[in-house]
C-alpha cells in the first residue's frame, strides 16, 4: 500500500525507509526517510473528517494568507504529487499527505519545563495573532461541532440513554459527577452569546507535539492544521491547560501522579498573552482558568461517551481503557478546580 503512495511523490521505494511516528489517536504518521530527505506522510481518518478536502483548501488559503502578509513566518505546507494534488486518494485506505520534514526541527511529546510550555503556547498564540485579520468567514469547519460543549453533553445524554448497560450502572459514580458540573456547559453557552467573546482562526489541537522546535529549543510554528477552524480562544488555551499543566498524561492511570503545576500555567499565560494580550477581550481574560475547565471536562465527557458506546471513537488499547482515560480527565479537573480561585489571581496580576 505505502509502496504505490510513495511512487506518486517520487520517492524510490528502494531505498526509502517508512516507520510509525508519533502518538495520536485519530490519523497515522509515519517517519520517510531517503538519503538525505526526510518526509512526514500522513493518512487523514476519514470517518472523522468526512471531506479532507477541506482541510486542505483551509492549508491552501492560510499558506496563501501567511506568503502575502507574513513572509517570515515559516509555514508547512504538504508536497504535491506527480499530478500536482495536494492529497492522494487511495481507494479502500484513505487520503494521504506528505510534508517536507523540516530540517533541524524536533517535536516533543512531554512537556518537560516550563520553558517548553511558554514557546508552545507563544507559538499558538502567534498562530491566531498573525491571523487576525484572515477572514474568518473564509475557514473551511472540517470537523462541525467539534468543541461545540452543548452537543457534546448531548451526546453524553444519549449515551446515558442508548449505550451499554452494564458499563452505565458500572460508571455511576463518574456519570453522577458530570452531571453536577453542568454550570461549565451553561458558561459556554453564555460565551457564546456574548459579543466580548470573539471567534478567532483557532487551531484546536494545542497539545506539544503539535509545535514544532528548533535545536535550541525555541518554537519554529504550528503544525498539524486539520482541526483549524473558527473558534473561541477557550479551545487552544484549554487543551495546552489539560495537555501541559500536569506531569501525567490522559493515559496515566495512577490518578495520585496527576496535579496541577503553578508554574507551568504561569509558564502558558505568559506565553499567550504575549501574543495574544491585546485581542483578548477583559471578559476573555476573565475566563483563562475556565478554558481549562472548559476543555478537560469536554474531553472527560468525550472519553466517558466513548467507553458507554463501547469505544466507537477513539477505539480501546485494553478493557476499560475510555474509562480510565474519562476518570483521569475528572481528576483532573478536581485539582483545577481546587485550584481555580489560586490561579486566576495570578493571572489578574
Ligand atoms: C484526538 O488524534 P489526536 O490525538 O490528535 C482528538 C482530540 C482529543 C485527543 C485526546 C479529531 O486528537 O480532540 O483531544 O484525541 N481529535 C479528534 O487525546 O477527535
Ligand atoms: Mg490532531
Amino acid at each position: 500500500m505505502l509502496n504505490k503512495i510513495l511512487a506518486a511523490y517520487n520517492i524510490n521505494q528502494a531505498t526509502a525507509t517508512v516507520a510509525p511516528f508519533g502518538s495520536g489517536l485519530i490519523n497515522n504518521t509515519w517517519l520517510v526517510k531517503n538519503g538525505d530527505h526526510n518526509y512526514i506522510l500522513q493518512r487523514i481518518n476519514h470517518h472523522i473528517f468526512k471531506q479532507p478536502g477541506l482541510i486542505a483548501t483551509n492549508i491552501k488559503n492560510i499558506a496563501g494568507y501567511f506568503a502575502s502578509h507574513h513572509t517570515d513566518y515559516f509555514f508547512v505546507t504538504p508536497q504535491t504529487t506527480n499530478n500536482g494534488e495536494e492529497m492522494l486518494y487511495q481507494p479502500g485506505e484513505g487520503y494521504f499527505r506528505l510534508f517536507p520534514f523540516v530540517q533541524k526541527s524536533h517535536t516533543i511529546d512531554v512537556v518537560n519545563t516550563p520553558e517548553q510550555a511558554c514557546e508552545a503556547a507563544t507559538q499558538f498564540g502567534r498562530f491566531t495573532r498573525l491571523l487576525s485579520n484572515f477572514d474568518i468567514n473564509r475557514l473551511q469547519t472540517t470537523l462541525p461541532n467539534f468543541h461545540n460543549l452543548n452537543l457534546r453533553y448531548q451526546q453524553f445524554e444519549l449515551a446515558l440513554q442508548h449505550g451499554n448497560n452494564q458499563r452505565i450502572k458500572q460508571a455511576a459514580g463518574a456519570i453522577d459527577f458530570l452531571k453536577s458540573q453542568k454550570n461549565i456547559v451553561d458558561t459556554y453557552n453564555h460565551i457564546c452569546n456574548n459579543p466580548d467573546f470573539k471567534l478567532r482562526v483557532t487551531h484546536h489541537d494545542t497539545k506539544i507535539s503539535n509545535v514544532l522546535f528548533d535545536d535550541q529549543d525555541k518554537g519554529i510554528c504550528v503544525i498539524d492544521l486539520d482541526t483549524v477552524m473558527p473558534g473561541y480562544f477557550i479551545s487552544d488555551v484549554g487543551d495546552m491547560l489539560r495537555t501541559y499543566l500536569s506531569p501525567v498524561s490522559e493515559e496515566e492511570k495512577d490518578y495520585t501522579k496527576i496535579e496541577i503545576r503553578n508554574e507551568y500555567f504561569k509558564a502558558i499565560a505568559s506565553g499567550y498573552l504575549s501574543q495574544m494580550d491585546e485581542e483578548l477581550s477583559s471578559a476573555e481574560k476573565n475566563h483563562f482558568v475556565y478554558a481549562g475547565k472548559f476543555l478537560i471536562y469536554m474531553q472527560a465527557l468525550r472519553f466517558l461517551t466513548d467507553h458507554l458506546n463501547n469505544d466507537a471513537y477513539y477505539g480501546a488499547k485494553y478493557e476499560g481503557h475510555n474509562f480510565i482515560r474519562a476518570n483521569n480527565q475528572i481528576v483532573l479537573l478536581q485539582k483545577l478546580m481546587d485550584k481555580e480561585a489560586e490561579l486566576t489571581r495570578l493571572i489578574l496580576q
